[in-house]
């Protein structure tokens, strides 16, 4: 039998690397849209992917281009499609309100949109947000909790929401929505808090840096490993019926515990180190998220098992190890 036919969007990125990763070893013909500025550039700009990127099949497009990715659709025929690609920074939304929900809600429509012109009986995935959840009505969230987004990035995820469950239910098409908690790894970007802290505390230890700044530090938040989440991805789109999903642990913690506990793995004592700037606070903020992930756990049997300890760890380390040889 060929192999199944997949085009990730965002496979740079990631949750796109790890997916990438993970469908390779099902034997999938991993298919991926990048722009052309990485292809110019890959050691730098596909340093996640650049172990497998013999492996997969590149087309240069642009998620702001309707013709480029109805040309990548109607080639790839595509039997599986993640659209995970986004300006993905809450922070940077606040700046940017406009082209954040350009290149999200717009590039969400585009593929939903050719897929359905000339490959509708594709599935498709979209990489939805607990961020949509904002300021939340109910502890923990669920696929039912109403969504309240607090950043224009996530009105720009509940839009995608809906114009995904609105292809599904409009088209018929297996269009489906996995609203993720904060995930984590060592290929995140620095920008996010968690690299952020990693990679500075690692620096600090090694003579390389003197302080670290940050904003909200009692700001909770659910995070896993963004390795097991693309696993949930995948099941998602294996199903009878096409259906979203909350993945999460199930777990919050502060980005005080974090950084806590991220010093603490370098045998330092974060209060000696973190400042707070203002500058990195928000205009609004999501004070706590907290996933029930017992729907997924239930009907896709997705399991998850690395503690938070183990999460901070591992990346910590990895900082460690890569700035020692730096
Ligand atoms: O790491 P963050 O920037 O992630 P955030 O905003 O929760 O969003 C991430 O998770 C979402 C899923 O819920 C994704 F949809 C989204 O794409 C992204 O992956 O910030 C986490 C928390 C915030 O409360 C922030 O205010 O950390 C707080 N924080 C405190 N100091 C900081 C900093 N965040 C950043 N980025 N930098 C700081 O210095």
């Amino acid at each position: 039998m060929p192999a199944k036919k997949v085009l990730i969007t965002g496979i740079t990125g990631q949750d796109g690397s790890y997916l990438a990763d993970y469908l390779l070893s099902l034997g999938y013909e991993v298919h991926g849209v990048v722009r052309r500025v990485a292809l110019e550039d890959q050691r730098h700009r596909m340093w996640r992917i650049n172990h497998i990127a013999d492996k997969i099949k590149f087309h240069s497009g642009s998620l702001e281009s309707y013709p480029s990715i109805f040309k990548i659709i109607e080639k790839v025929q595509p039997e599986e499609c993640y659209h995970l690609a986004a300006q993905s920074f809450v922070t940077y939304s606040f700046e940017d309100e406009f082209s954040t929900l350009n290149a999200n809600i717009n590039g969400t429509h585009y593929v939903l949109s050719a897929l359905q012109s000339v490959a509708p009986g594709c599935r498709f995935y979209f990489a939805a947000s607990s961020e949509m959840f904002g300021r939340a009505e109910e502890v923990p969230q669920r696929e039912t909790t109403k969504f309240h987004p607090r950043s224009v990035y996530g009105i720009s995820k509940v839009a995608g929401f809906d114009l995904t469950r609105n292809y599904r239910e409009a088209y018929d098409m297996y269009a489906v929505s996995g609203i993720l908690f904060n995930h984590e790894s060592p290929r995140r970007g620095y920008e996010f808090v968690t690299r952020k802290i990693t990679s500075t505390a690692a620096a600090i230890k090694l003579g390389k840096a003197g302080k670290l700044y940050l904003g909200n530090l009692d700001a909770k938040r659910d995070w896993g490993h963004a390795g097991e989440y693309v696993k949930a991805m995948h099941s998602m789109l294996q199903q009878d019926v096409p259906e979203d999903y909350v993945i999460g642990t199930g777990e919050t913690h502060s980005v005080r515990e974090f950084a806590d506990l991220a010093f603490k793995c370098l045998d330092m004592d974060y209060e000696r180190y973190v400042e707070i700037d203002q500058n990195f606070f928000r205009p609004a903020e999501v004070d706590l998220l907290v996933a029930d992930p017992s729907k997924a756990k239930k009907e896709l049997s997705w399991e998850y098992n690395i503690s938070f300890e183990d999460l901070v760890t591992e990346m910590v380390k990895s900082d460690y190890d890569h700035l020692s040889k730096a």
